[in-house]
């Protein structure tokens, strides 16, 4: 669409007068809490809408037992405030769910920012008012809000996926999704308990169901690689250590690929002897972790060196589980490593070694119904008293696609786009104006420590809003060219790695009629942050800013 030649699109409707801020944020997780920060400190006004009754996004829904981040402690949490970084004490080396949203909501009171968080309120329109400059924003609630600028900060994994499944609501007992898991302890024992879904969610959950369940029946689509957490309390002295050096750590953080301080090696598989390679193997699975991807630099590029790492942890996985035939299903062999997003468990594979937790491959005997007292696949029925989802979400998009986003000329978002999303740099979208997506599709985002991803894109809208502020200018968009240009380089960096062969969230493949594109930007966390520094220092190249 050509942005000059748009009609005036119509404001939302219903609600009473609309509360007018510079600036309207989605979302009170990591991303709109530190973008409230930086929105204060330029003097901007500026009001969170957050669904939830509490601060936290995936860490406030995400309560599900053994619900815990991958990546380590004393690297998932802001560096943006030395006195912050240095004062929280982390317990463990994997933080917990329920330590970090501690941490979330020790950051809200800390930097004084309920007062501009408007909670159980979901955004559910968003049209631009092109002759009033303003962006309209509705309300599940029928509340209306007017800014400026809007903010998403809606997250990437945040729109919980429930699949189709005939007869769900004919089952007479709790069911539940772990993106969106009930406020109170659910209870477990001497319940027998169906879970479908073996991603990151599930891997995590079913050992720890497994402790309390009479019963726990795992119905598998596709197995997933995973690597032991060797999770750990974190000691006082490591704790102090790692302090005493936070700033340079983090700082060295921002120069990788994925904003973590892992062991990246810089020698390529086949320049090691079969031999060297099993060594390195071993010592990152004796290490833990997600780092164990990164034992060679080409495990993401070359098909030889990523069977090579796939094949040593399938034969973890048939050394762990004592059942020939259970080890085998859950062995992967459709993906290759890596390329749906690698697990860190604890004790996952152990877990089918006891006699109350069974596998079904559901490749084989597909799910049928669910029915009032089970789940029934093609071959038989499982009576079950409880059933989870850990069947994941409408990745990167799908915050934002369940929000009715208008642009110049009355278009959505949604229809812009029905083939694949089209960002400038993952931040903006031509015909959006002011319209600013933190971690949105086309950004490292998710393939990074999502927290540094955050930090950098808040400080970069922060920035352009201090440009535009300084410069008396009312409007940023991108330009179209910029923005096929961003779109071509995102798909052929990804088209290099062996990641768009594979079925997984980062392809939209697991939402039916979702478009099959690359969604994140996989060109690396530190060139993506040169990218947008050689943009702002051009004059924010490939923007378009006028004034009102
Ligand atoms: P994921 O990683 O998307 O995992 C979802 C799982 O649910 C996965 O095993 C899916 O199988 C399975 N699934 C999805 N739909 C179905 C249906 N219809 N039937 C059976 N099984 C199904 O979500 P998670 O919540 O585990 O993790 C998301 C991210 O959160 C994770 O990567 C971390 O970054 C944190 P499939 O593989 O699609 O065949």
């Amino acid at each position: 669409m050509n942005a000059d030649t748009a009609i005036p699109s119509t404001p939302p409707e219903g609600g009473g007068a609309a509360q007018a801020f510079d600036a309207i944020v989605i979302g009170a997780g990591f991303a709109g809490l530190y973008m409230l920060v930086r929105l204060r400190a330029l003097g901007l006004r500026a009001r969170a809408l957050e669904a939830g009754d509490g601060v936290g996004g995936t860490w406030y829904w995400n309560r599900y037992p053994g619900a815990r981040c991958d990546v380590e402690s004393l690297q998932y949490s802001y560096s943006f405030s030395e006195e912050l970084q240095q004062e929280w004490q982390w317990t463990e080396r994997y933080p917990r769910q329920d330590e970090i949203l501690r941490y979330i909501n020790h950051v809200a009171d800390r930097f004084d920012l309920r007062r501009d968080i408007a909670l159980n309120t979901r955004a559910s329109a968003a049209h631009y008012d092109e002759g009033r400059q303003r962006w309209s924003v509705r309300t599940e609630g029928g509340e209306r809000f007017e800014a400026r600028f809007l903010i998403s900060a809606a997250g990437c994994l945040s729109a919980a996926r429930i699949p189709e499944v005939t007869g769900l609501s004919s089952f007479q007992g709790p069911w539940y999704h772990t993106g969106n898991w009930p406020h109170q302890a659910v209870d477990f024992s001497g319940q027998r308990v169906g879970v479908i879904g073996t991603g990151s969610s599930g891997i995590q959950l079913i050992p720890t169901i497994a402790r309390q369940a009479r019963e726990v029946v795992v119905f598998q689509r596709t197995p997933n690689f995973s690597i032991p957490a060797w999770n750990r309390p974190l000691p006082a002295d490591e704790q102090k250590a790692w302090k005493a050096q936070y700033a340079a750590h983090r700082q060295k953080a921002r120069a990788t690929r994925s904003g973590i301080l892992y062991d990246y090696s810089l020698r390529a598989s086949a320049e090691a002897t079969e031999e060297e390679r099993q060594q390195e193997y071993e010592r990152r699975w004796l290490r833990g972790g997600a780092n164990f991807t990164h034992a060679f630099n080409d495990i993401y590029s070359n098909q030889a060196a990523n069977d090579s790492a796939a094949e040593f942890v399938r034969n973890k996985i048939r050394a762990t589980v004592r059942d020939a035939d259970t080890a085998t299903r859950l062995a992967p062999t459709d993906h290759a490593i890596g390329t749906k997003r690698i697990c860190v468990d604890s004790d996952y594979f152990q877990t089918y070694n006891q006699p109350h937790v069974s596998l079904v491959d559901l490749r084989e005997t597909p799910i049928t119904a669910i029915v009032a007292d089970g789940i029934r696949t093609a071959s038989r029925h499982f009576p079950l008293d409880r059933i989870v989802f850990a069947t994941g979400y409408d990745a990167v998009t799908g915050a934002l696609d369940r929000i009715d986003i208008r642009g110049l000329g009355g278009l959505a978002l949604k229809d812009k786009w029905a083939h694949g999303p089209r960002t400038y740099l993952g931040l903006m979208s031509a015909g959006f104006p002011n319209l600013f997506l933190i971690t949105g599709p086309g950004s490292p985002s998710i393939l990074t420590n999502v927290v540094v991803a955050i930090e950098q894109h808040v400080d970069l809208i922060a920035r352009c809003l201090d440009h535009m502020q300084q410069q008396q200018l009312s409007v940023a968009q991108p330009m179209m060219d910029a923005e096929d240009d961003w779109v071509t380089h995102v798909n052929q960096v990804a088209s290099k790695t062996l990641f768009t062969k594979s079925n997984s969230w980062y392809m939209g493949a697991n939402i039916p009629g979702k478009p099959r594109v690359f969604l994140p930007y996989i060109g690396g966390l530190q060139n993506y942050t040169t990218i947008c520094e050689e943009v702002v220092a051009a004059g924010y190249r490939g923007f378009r800013m006028t004034s009102g």
